[in-house]
């Protein structure tokens, strides 16, 4: 008998900039993404999404093909500036009836869409105006926008997330510089991570205002970190980076506050996050239903003494993941005997029961769902077959890493392996594959069904026994 919930929902995830395209088509406004991807050297050699795979014009397409595989449900995201021209104010239809089309042809296939809200792209409009995320104001803006789309898309769709990857965004974005809005402050991040926390709670508190039927959550990065070694110093450097990559990013949106020790740290280092009266409450009074996992690696930790400053990749590799740490406190480093994938990204099962037992310990046994994983990899093409058996063994071994969660009594409700299809990675353009479907850049971005596709397919169908 399978481990997995009869009610279990299989799925798979892509986000907006990363596959739809149709940058300026009828009427979109333009995204931060939009702009900073054609700014020399910000991405792999220049790509970008302006086309991306196309979804906005192939969608009945793709959907006819996450039907043929089998999906029970599809996590996207929506384009705020597609709605939202200017970020706020006047509507664009044209992109209402896009994702309104969206979910009506997905419920037609019975698989129930998981809307992913904010997933990266803002308008430019809010970062030239007010800077985005470092200004209060966007609190306001977002929490607009999210009535909007949940007014027009609310009657239709039970499943949504606030955000996707707060220390992706903002991490990339104020402290590395490799993401826009490109800037190396901790101070600016610190207090714009404050206000997407103040974001999400208004964005829960409208939810429920405007009594949707269905669960809010938010989507986090799950990365568990181990000391390299036993020493003290190490051990220490890691409840500091656990802290961080985990504790700062959950706490305020399930507890409705920051971990106390780290957050006396910020404000002595930096002087934020700053609070206005209200915050508080508003975090404390709007915790969410649910929480999304996305999975993809552990990261050893190691106390730092030698490396400076904070934005300090001690991969040498853009994007590895190990670029951020704190002089005297922590770096993350490379496990000598552990298996990396090509872009230097530890493969660890394991680790995905083992984190989410921290959080179960942590948090007690709220309702989760895995809302990535996947092996991004460079696929052979071996008789006109895309052959990705390296894909099929990871996620096999990471949906039994789930089933032993669930087994060890964790309410773990879905998985959405990523992505349904080939597509845009951030920073790494197209070469960095991770569908169950292949997109021919040759052959005008036709698509075609890999042998991880069959393979899905029939766990899906025998709700994870045959994997
Ligand atoms: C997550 C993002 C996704 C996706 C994935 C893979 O952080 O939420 O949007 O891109 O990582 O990352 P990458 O494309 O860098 O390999």
């Amino acid at each position: 008998m399978s481990v997995f919930p009869k009610d279990f929902l299989w799925g798979a995830a892509t986000a907006s900039y990363q596959v739809e395209g149709g940058h300026d088509a009828d009427g979109k406004g333009l995204s931060n993404w939009d702009l900073f991807s054609h700014l020399p050297g910000t991405t792999y050699q220049g790509t970008n999404g302006d086309v991306a795979v196309d979804h906005y014009h192939r969608f009945r397409e793709d959907v006819a093909l996450m039907a043929e595989l089998g999906m029970q449900t599809y996590r996207f995201s929506i384009s705020w500036p597609r709605l939202l021209p200017q970020g706020r104010g006047e509507v664009n239809e044209a992109g209402i009836r896009f994702y309104s089309e969206l979910i009506d042809e997905l419920l037609k296939h019975n698989i129930k869409p998981m809307i992913t809200l904010y997933h990266w792209d803002l308008p430019q409009a809010l970062q030239e105006q007010f800077g985005g995320w470092e200004s209060r104001e966007i609190v306001d803006a977002f929490d607009e926008y999210a009535r909007l789309c949940y007014q027009r898309f609310g009657d239709r769709v039970e499943l949504w997330s606030t955000f996707n990857e707060t220390i992706v965004f903002i991490g990339m974005g104020y402290m590395t510089g490799a993401h826009p809005p490109r800037l190396t402050d901790p101070k600016k991040g610190i207090q714009a991570c404050h206000h997407v926390f103040l974001a999400n709670a208004r964005a829960v508190k409208s939810f429920r205002e405007m009594g949707i039927d269905g669960q809010i959550g938010f989507v986090n990065v799950l990365q568990p970190n181990d000391p390299i070694s036993d020493s003290p110093q190490d051990r220490r450097a890691c409840e500091i980076a656990e802290g961080i990559f985990t504790h700062w990013l959950y706490d305020p949106v399930l507890k409705g506050e920051y971990p106390a020790e780290l957050l006396a740290m910020a404000q002595q280092a930096f002087g934020v996050p700053y609070f206005v009266p209200g915050d508080e409450e508003l975090l404390k009074q709007n915790i969410v239903d649910f929480i999304g996992l996305n999975y993809y690696k552990r990261e050893m930790v190691a106390h730092n003494d030698d490396v400076d400053g904070y934005a300090i990749n001690t991969s040498g590799q853009k994007g590895s993941g190990r670029e951020l740490g704190f002089k005297g406190l922590f770096k993350l480093v490379r496990n000598p005997n552990g298996v990396y994938t090509d872009w230097d990204w530890e493969v660890y099962p394991q680790g995905l029961t083992d984190a989410i037992g921290r959080i179960v310990k942590r948090y007690g046994n709220i309702p989760l769902y895995i809302t990535e994983n996947g092996l991004g990899a460079k696929d052979p093409i071996v008789d006109g077959e895309v052959r990705d058996q390296p894909r099929i063994d990871y996620l096999r071994d990471h949906i039994q890493a789930i089933g032993a969660a669930i087994e060890q009594g964790a309410d773990v409700r879905g998985y959405y392996p990523w992505s349904f299809i080939d597509l845009l990675s951030w920073l790494n353009g197209y070469q960095k594959q991770y569908g169950f479907v292949y997109v021919d850049h040759n052959d005008s971005l036709a698509r075609k069904k890999k042998q991880s596709f069959g393979w899905y397919q029939r766990v899906i169908a025998t709700n994870g026994e045959q994997l």
